[in-house]
């Protein structure tokens, strides 16, 4: 046999048995549905802040709007978010495990969950999915930056216009409320915040009061067991059933209000294509809950909002750039950072007084603000631990300053981040002078038992930049070297805003899109 019949024989051979053996596939799987050259004039990718908000403003200028989302759209699904002490399968997506950032003891059955996790060597970066993104797992606490700060990160911004009108906005919007001293000095659920102030106090911390999304007159009814409980049933990041006024609730129930908004769930997308009309061209594949591709889409759009999330968009943009050559500006990728995510805590927390109490409130009210201390500048949200019991423990999401940024890239087919321990360095000696003052001031031990040697400095619940304005994009979110594709999430942020992010998000996201409406870029 010479070598060209051996290779065709062999082609043969290997190719009978493909067929056989695809045929016996197709006998036992559903055939993947293909649906080529669906048209919408605008897609946008993502239903967390920047999709929801791009969504509604754009609806309500008359325009017709398709959003694919990965995740599930929960309130069609009918089915329940599961609380922390009992999760089940709706807690992760697609995992076998829990996921949350300590005490993974229980089993799930593979489903697309509302939460996730993305592991990189030194960081782990937790992210929601469903129809409203982040809103559905986040704590809700709807925190406006310090103006001085706001005024550092985006020194180009009109930070009046920011306090007079965006930030306004965002917090009307998201139905921003604000706990009632009355009930918090009374409420067993928040013994955990009145001990965490006290203590903050006797170390010579200053405390503040943190507004939420969460509705403190429906947890008022809770309390009284006049309505179901959420926030005093463990419920949080694997979904609220009551209470939180998450995206699907505020921004996106009132664009689709407007009949011009439709929402694909359980829709991935894949790629984005640019074509010579520069119009796009997205590849998606269609899930079903266990995760199963069901349908291949194809769809062109004239007009591309990405809004997948920090994590989300610079995946796709960077890989769309390695697989189809999508343009992208050499700074995508840059510039990113934790927002100074370090998780930390204490244990033997007045262990003869009841501690911080056995019945806790998911929902945060208060933090501990150091931000004006120049040598130790920090803000620490004092985080509940609802376990059931009381664990005299006390934990803190800290958030610093980004001395070091970080950068996400792509390569051999993976999202990588380039970050290890040098850029949690100055958080790593905030957190412990933080802890040391309050131990020495209040008695108790760093938390061994949550995390290895007492700090969590791998948990990022909040990744920012990489796609930032101004630099990857024009002045309003327009990515460089595109006409019609707009970038309106997280990754806009420098990596830092030194308080939780998505008021900031909201706001950024109503200033970008009112500018790209009146510039006519949608039109
Ligand atoms: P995000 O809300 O993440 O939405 C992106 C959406 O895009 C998601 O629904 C994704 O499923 C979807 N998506 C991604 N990739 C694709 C794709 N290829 N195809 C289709 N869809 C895709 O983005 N922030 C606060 O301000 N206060 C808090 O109390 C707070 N607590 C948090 C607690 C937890 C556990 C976590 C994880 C986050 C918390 N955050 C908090 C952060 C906040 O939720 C986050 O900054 C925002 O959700 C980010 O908003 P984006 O619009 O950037």
């Amino acid at each position: 046999m010479d070598r060209k019949s051996f290779i065709k024989n062999s082609l043969l051979a290997v190719g009978g048995f493909y067929f056989l053996q695809s045929n016996l596939f197709h006998a036992a799987q559903p055939a993947i549905k293909q649906e080529k050259n669906i048209d919408a004039p605008i897609i946008i990718i993502g239903s967390g802040y920047g999709g929801a908000v791009s969504a509604l403003r754009l609806c309500e200028a008359g325009k017709k709007v398709v959003m694919l989302e990965m995740g599930m759209n929960w309130g069609k699904s009918g089915i329940p978010y599961s609380n922390l002490l009992k999760p089940d399968k709706s807690a992760g997506w697609l995992k076998t495990k829990t996921i949350a950032p300590f005490f993974n003891i229980f089993s799930l059955k593979p489903f697309t969950g509302v939460l996730d996790r993305l592991d990189f060597e030194h960081i782990n970066i937790w992210v929601g999915r469903g129809v409203g993104g982040g809103s559905l797992v986040n704590g809700g606490m709807a925190v406006t930056p310090k103006e001085s700060y706001f005024k550092e990160v985006f020194p180009n911004l009109d930070s009046d216009k920011f306090y007079n009108i965006y930030f306004p906005r965002a917090r009307q919007e998201l139905k921003v409320n604000i706990i009632s001293e009355e009930f918090l000095k009374e409420c067993p659920f928040y013994k955990f915040t009145r001990v965490g102030e006290e203590e903050a106090h006797k170390a010579g911390f200053k405390t503040m009061r943190i507004p939420n999304v969460y509705d403190f007159s429906y947890m008022e009814k809770e309390y009284k067991n006049e309505v179901p409980r959420s926030a005093f049933n463990t419920e949080v990041i694997y979904g609220n059933n009551h209470g939180k006024n998450s995206l699907d609730k505020t921004y996106l129930q009132k664009a689709l209000d407007t009949g011009n908004l439709e929402i694909l769930d359980l829709h991935s997308v894949d790629e984005i294509n640019v074509n010579q009309d520069k119009s796009y061209t997205l590849k998606v594949h269609q899930i079903d809950t266990l995760g199963k591709t069901i349908a291949e889409k194809t769809f062109n759009c004239k007009k591309l909002i990405v809004a997948a999330g920090t994590m989300g968009t610079l995946k796709l943009l960077l890989k769309s750039n390695a697989v189809n050559n999508l343009p992208i500006p050499e700074n995508l990728g840059k510039n990113w950072g934790n927002n100074g995510n370090f998780m930390t805590g204490r244990n033997w927390v007045k262990p003869l007084s009841g501690g911080t109490g056995a019945k806790q409130s998911t929902i945060p009210v208060a933090g501990v603000d150091n931000w004006n201390d120049p040598e130790h500048p920090f803000f620490a949200e004092i985080a509940p631990l609802p376990m059931g019991m009381d664990v005299a423990t006390a934990l803190y999401l800290q958030i610093n300053r980004v001395d070091k940024k970080g950068s996400v890239y792509y390569v051999d087919d993976n999202l990588k981040v380039n970050w290890d321990a040098s850029n949690t360095q100055k958080m790593r000696e905030n957190a412990d002078y933080f802890i040391k003052k309050m131990n020495r001031a209040n008695g108790g031990t760093r938390a061994h038992l949550l995390f290895d040697n007492g700090f969590g400095a791998n948990i990022c619940y909040h990744p920012l930049g990489g796609c930032v304005l101004g630099e990857a994009t024009n002045e309003f979110g327009k990515l460089k070297n595109h006409d019609h594709l707009f970038v309106l999430d997280g990754s806009l942020i420098p990596g830092t805003i030194g308080v939780n992010p998505f008021v900031t998000i909201v706001a950024l996201t109503e200033y970008c899109i009112e500018n790209l409406i009146q510039n006519n870029e949608f039109a």
